[in-house]
């Protein structure tokens, strides 16, 4: 308001100023005016009044008895507005005059004043008008003011008429004060009326700029501001160019919490429904020996994405898996988690054995997983996986569709499970936000030309508002299969594809774990406590040198490559046999499938054989621990080694090795990391090595085995800087902050079409 008003007090005192001039010109103006009009009247009053008098004037004064008229001039001055009569003769001799004639006014002064145009004498009574009126002979004088000097033979004498002025003055001060009262209440007027158009204009202005800053209508969205249109153009662009800014600006700055995610929400997304939809659900319900149990999957996704959901409260949408899942679900297929603290819905989707065997198995996992991973696994591409695939995306879509409270949720997407639902969910929900992340890499054009559907898979993946990958890489080998297979529209500056008037931000964010807590850290065991649990557990020797690994028992997670470099560290430096032991956790997948089955045996066969070739008595160099384990059991392994083992032949990410560097408190343990997971590129600390080059692998366990602890400290201390920082709510933070500018510009686009089409 305070702002307002000093903004209208730029128009209100220029306006005032040039009232008051106003004023001050025009009441001396109008004075005169009136003036003028009056002496105009008192004249033409005067003509009545010496055309009364004349016949008796020229008698008195051709019988030269100017006395006889005093009482006529006198009976004459009784008019109220006349003061006094005189006569004057052709030389200027005052002849006869009435009581109140100005003793000092001669006849030739009043002469000449009365030639002026305002002849207005100033008396002690008031202000007086003098008129001369000449009497004539003939008997058509006199007929106006003194015109002597044309026919001065005819001239007999001058009538000298003094009226009163006063009720002029009196006159001109009540229109003064007329004046200067409208003056006044039109500057009033005046201003009032500049408050109200300013106020509410200013009013208008800004929330229209405001609605257009968030993209919405102005007070009443149907009618655009015209004056706002050009701004709107511009404020487009030049969010435009922010935004670029922002997302390269994206470095160090502050810490990301859970805390702050969920201010990110409330205020980029204020309120606005968060639905994830995912293939694997965060909660198992299982049937045990004490009735139903909740089990979390062995999953990086859902270590990643279950912490946001926790700090959004939205609804995760996923395939039903667990034996007694259909236990604990309500009429509509929902049920709150986590169990005892119900922080957001799982909505579960069930699948026929079929469904799962064609979408899942087959296309996702034969098909999808291979084709992605250049692991040298070959894809396996059926129809009939892809008419499940197509299918059971269609029926995932729906239920997002079914869950979503208004018409433009934020639908996080996970996975190359739901390659098609982005664009199956737009075509149902137009205003929907759509964030798509691909937790896997993405191979390069010729790689993924392979695949027979590869035109519908993107189109689907364009549905998206936003694609995101775990590097810059990734991302740049989605553009160019886009490049090869469509006829869309790249903007490589903007990192954008537009794709059928629809255009999809594609950008890295690198995924991450949740920084551990002063809680979850004070429920661990002491480093030294856990590795004599696992020693004694596993009945190592006790000056071990312990390495882990710990994955899904994968083909793509390099552990058949691991183990041959194991085995050619314990030949190649036999001083390792008796004291190093390789611990390998493999939660099993993917289990109905051949392939991995294969892989898993020739796992087992190889461990055997090096357990063969080197053990001894009270000496097993591998240990395989084919079995799903508990968070905390994991975490112990990692708190007891000395060595943590990542060797992905191909990775998205890799959050085991992000999870051994949180869980390192005491700053002690060496990472080796393959060069091939997306993590590498963050963790540069960690010894990095190509899995597929057996020697160097060896050698990297050899100098992980023999660090001195000060270089471990080191290298551990920026590893854990660099973890905490990068978040898994930063990953989710930069993801929604995207989203959420995204949706304003899409609100502002709207806006600027409607003034467009108006
Ligand atoms: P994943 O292939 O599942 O993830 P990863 O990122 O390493 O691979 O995550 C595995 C998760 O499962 C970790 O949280 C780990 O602790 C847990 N886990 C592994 N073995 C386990 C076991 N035996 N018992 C219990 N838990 C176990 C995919 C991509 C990755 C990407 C993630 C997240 O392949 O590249 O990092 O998604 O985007």
């Amino acid at each position: 308001m305070l702002k307002t008003l000093r903004l209208q007090l730029r128009f209100l005192v220029p306006l005032v100023v040039t009232l008051i001039v106003a004023a001050f010109l025009a009441v001396p103006l109008l004075d005169q005016v009136t003036l003028r009009w009056f002496s105009r009247d008192l004249n033409s009053r005067g003509v009545l009044v010496a055309n009364a008098l004349s016949d008796s004037v020229s008698e008195a004064l051709l019988g030269a008895d100017a006395g006889r008229l005093r009482p006529l001039f006198d009976r004459a001055a009784q008019d109220e507005r006349l003061v006094a009569i005189g006569l004057c003769d052709p030389g200027g001799m005052l002849l006869q005059s009435t009581a109140a004639f100005p003793g000092f006014l001669t006849c030739p002064a009043a002469l000449a004043l009365s030639r002026q145009a305002a002849p207005r004498l100033a008396l002690e009574g008031g202000a007086v008008h003098v008129g001369v009126h000449d009497v004539i002979s003939q008997a058509t004088a006199p007929q106006g003011p003194s015109t002597a000097e044309e026919s001065p033979s005819a001239l007999l004498g001058r009538l000298v008429l003094v009226h009163d002025l006063s009720f002029i003055d009196r006159r001109s001060q009540d229109t003064r004060h007329y004046l200067i009262g409208l003056i006044m209440a039109l500057g009033l007027v005046i201003a009032f009326i500049t408050v109200v158009v300013a106020q509410l204009s200013w009013r208008g202005w800004v929330n229209g700029a405001r609605a257009l800053m968030r993209g919405e209508g102005l007070l009443s969205p149907i009618l655009p501001v015209p004056e706002l249109a050009p701004l709107a153009a511009d404020l487009r662009a030049r969010l435009r160019d922010l935004e670029d800014e922002y997302r390269r600006s994206q470095g160090s700055q502050a810490d990301w919490t859970s805390d702050r995610l969920r201010t990110l929400l409330r205020t980029q997304l204020s309120g606005d429904q968060v639905i994830v939809v995912s293939n694997r659900e965060p909660y198992i319900h299982e049937h045990g020996d004490a009735g139903v149990v909740v089990k979390r999957p062995a999953s990086g996704l859902v270590t990643a994405v279950e912490p946001v959901m926790r700090a959004c409260s939205g609804t995760w949408v996923a395939h039903g898996s667990g034996d007694a899942d259909r236990e604990v679900v309500d009429t509509a297929d929902r049920v709150l988690v986590p169990p005892g603290q119900d922080a957001y819905r799982l909505r579960r989707i069930w699948l026929t054995a079929e469904e799962e065997q064609g979408y899942y198995y087959g296309f996702a996992n034969e098909g999808m997983w291979p084709l992605c991973h250049v692991a040298h696994v070959r894809p396996v591409f059926r129809e009939s996986d892809w008419e499940a695939y197509r299918a059971v995306n269609q029926r995932f879509a729906d239920a997002v569709v079914a869950e979503a409270r208004s018409e433009d949720p934020v639908v996080l997407v996970q996975d190359y499970h739901f390659a098609l639902l982005p664009a199956m969910v737009r075509a149902k929900l137009p205003h929907a936000t759509i964030l798509t992340f691909w937790h896997i890499p993405w191979p390069n054009p010729e790689s993924f030309g392979i695949c027979p559907w590869r035109r519908e898979i993107l189109q689907g993946m364009l549905g998206s508002t936003i694609l995101g990958f775990h590097t810059r890489f990734h991302c740049k080998n989605f553009i160019e299969t886009v490049d090869r297979c469509l006829e869309a529209r790249i903007e490589h500056e903007h990192s954008t594809i537009a794709y059928q008037e629809k255009e999809t931000l594609i950008e890295s964010y690198p995924i991450s774990i949740a920084w551990p807590s002063e809680a979850d850290k004070a429920a661990w065991l002491p480093v030294d406590e856990c590795r004599r649990r696992v020693a004694e557990r596993l009945q190592l020797p006790p000056d071990a040198c312990l390495a882990v690994g710990v994955d899904r028992f994968d083909y793509t997670k390099g552990i058949l490559e691991r183990l041959n470099a194991v085995e050619r560290l314990l030949e190649k430096w036999p001083s390792w046999i008796g004291r190093f032991v390789f611990v390998q956790v493999a939660a099993p997948t993917r289990g109905a499938l051949d392939e991995y089955r294969t892989f898993q045996e020739r796992v087992q066969r190889l461990a055997q054989r090096i357990n063969h070739r080197f053990g001894r008595p009270g000496y097993q160099p591998v240990h395989l621990l084919a079995r799903h384990h508990e968070h905390d059991a994991v975490t112990e392994f990692f708190r007891a080694a000395d060595i943590c083992v990542v060797t992905s032949l191909h990775d998205g990410m890799n959050l085991v090795c992000k999870e051994f560097v949180a869980a390192r408190d005491d700053l002690q343990g060496v990472l080796v990391l393959s060069r091939f997971a997306g993590a590498a590129r963050e963790l540069q600390e960690a010894l990095i090595v190509n899995p597929y080059h057996v020697e160097e692998t060896a050698d990297a366990l050899h100098r992980a085995a023999g660090m001195p602890a000060a270089e471990q400290r080191e290298r551990m201390a920026s590893l854990r800087s660099t973890v905490r920082e990068f978040n898994v709510f930063r990953w989710a933070g930069r993801m929604l902050t995207d989203a959420g500018r995204w949706r304003l510009r899409e609100r502002i686009e709207a806006r600027v079409r409607r003034f467009q089409s108006s």
